[in-house]
């Protein structure tokens, strides 16, 4: 049994050889395998500045190895697994065409992307098997790490499982100006982190059944297993997106150095924070920054939460299991690159709550948003385009999205945002109440609504959901 379900198991066990194990578990730090480590795979970029227009993307099955010479069923973007970087550049749009070759439907939606409903990709953009879907995107915000993925009602949490996901990164002329580095699968890396069940080295397919939250055993990253990469000895930048189905992590490094977080979902924060530790939940992406230059090697550490919050064992541990999810090593024969962070790297204009005109109120149950699941052929509220809005999440453990826009936070549990989340985001783990603020800027009609949802994919799925228009 691998380690990491074992501490799961354990929940069955009396509480008098509980306590044993939860010191144990509470201070070791384990690698996930005994296998060797894999060179990290770094997703294929494509340059909308320098490729053919329409950029062609096939939706297709593929088999990947995750082990050398052991091929799983998987899906792909133009690929067996995830999907290529697609790099746009602030108010040059990028062309897309995406061809259905699944034996079923899909979507893809561009999650971050201040778009229309109309190209948001939710689950009325359907893309039936065999059809193409051609999209246009504006890229009319500022720079910021996206992704796509699918948004199929009842198909979202299995499709992306399946690994269908990929980033979709915006430049603009502040980012690439600023100096940070931006030398992309060299000083400038994506994480798509996951969790996924192994057996004999093969991935396991998603369940039959579909589970409450699917938290598998061992992390993979851009579906590189036990993963290591080489980096000049420099300031290497880190783009994290949590592309788990449900589980949430906190990271650190091995030698508990600090490092610095520069971006939200949404764009750079005002100026480099210092952190030692990052939580993440379904759906985040968040830009790091660590600092190479002594040549050591550092591994970047996961804690993962345990499966029950509300159970009797999550009490009983504080600290959850961690788990060595990267190796960074200096590679002394690549060139170096930045030695130094810009001290400032973005300006946000922060709205004044004084100024929402509209409050809205989000109670968040078992597996409903304000008592109502999802229903496609209801619109739960609609919205004004262009005024000031003041959200509140009221209830814990789940991880809230809404398409179209990026917000603020205003505050959580009545205090105001520490600085590295003072920056602009499209998710938010309430862990209590938290309040935004957001405005809409594009059009969604009754017929292409965005989406509010709970970015557990299984929650998506079961209904965890509504849809508001903006006109
Ligand atoms: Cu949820």
């Amino acid at each position: 049994m691998k380690s990491a379900e074992k501490a799961f198991r354990l929940s069955a066990w009396p509480i008098s050889c509980l306590l044993p194990a939860i010191v144990l578990l509470c201070f070791s730090s384990v690698t996930q395998a005994n296998t060797p480590f894999n060179d990290l795979l770094i997703p294929p970029l494509i340059d909308s500045k320098h490729s053919n227009t329409p950029i062609h993307i096939e939706i297709r099955n593929g088999q990947h190895e995750f082990q050398t010479g052991i091929k799983s069923a998987t899906k792909g973007y133009n690929g067996n697994y995830l999907g290529p970087t697609i790099r746009n550049y602030r108010n040059q749009p990028t062309r897309i065409q995406f061809s259905n070759k699944l034996e079923e439907m899909t979507t893809v939606h561009g999650h971050g992307l201040h778009v229309p409903g109309s190209i948001d990709g939710g689950p009325q953009n359907k893309i039936p098997s065999n059809a193409t879907l051609d999209v246009t995107y504006p890229n009319q915000q500022q720079a910021s790490t996206n992704w796509y993925h699918p948004h199929i009602m009842g198909s979202t949490a299995r499709q992306v499982h399946a690994g269908l996901a990929g980033f979709f990164l915006i430049e603009d002329e502040n980012s690439l100006t600023l100096g940070l580095p931006n030398t992309y699968g060299v000083d400038d890396i994506p994480l798509a982190v996951q969790d996924r069940t192994f057996v004999e080295g093969r991935m396991q397919p998603y369940p039959k059944i579909m589970p409450h939250d699917l938290r598998e055993p061992t992390l993979i990253i851009n579906g590189t297993l036990n993963p290591r990469v080489k980096v000049p000895r420099s300031l290497v930048r880190f783009r994290l997106l949590n592309a788990s189905n449900a589980r949430s992590y906190e990271f650190n490094l091995s030698n508990d150095a600090t490092f610095y977080k520069i971006a939200t979902e949404g764009g750079l924060l005002e100026a480099p924070v210092a952190i030692q530790s990052l939580k993440m939940s379904p759906g985040e992406r968040n830009e790091i920054v660590l600092d190479m230059s002594d040549g050591q090697t550092v591994e970047l550490i996961a804690k993962l939460l345990p499966k029950k919050y509300h159970s009797i064992f999550a009490v009983l541990i504080p600290f959850s299991k961690k788990v060595s999810m990267l190796r960074v090593e200096v590679d002394e024969t690549l060139p170096r690159r930045t030695a130094t962070l810009p001290k400032t790297l973005n300006t946000i204009h922060f709205y004044q709550p004084d100024e929402a005109t509209v409050h809205r109120h989000f109670d968040i149950g078992e597996m409903d948003i304000n008592g109502q699941q999802m229903d496609m052929s209801v619109i739960n509220f609609r919205v004004e385009k262009d005024i000031l809005e003041l959200w509140t999440i009221d209830g814990g453990r789940h991880p809230f999205h809404m398409h179209g826009t990026s917000f603020q936070i205003l505050s959580r549990n009545g205090k105001p945002p520490e600085p590295e989340e003072r920056g602009w985001k499209d998710v938010v783990y309430p862990n209590g109440e938290v309040s935004i603020l957001l405005k809409f800027q594009h059009e969604a009609t009754e017929e292409f609504p965005y989406m509010y949802h709970c970015h557990i994919l299984e929650h998506e799925d079961m209904g965890m959901m509504g849809q508001f228009t903006v006109e």
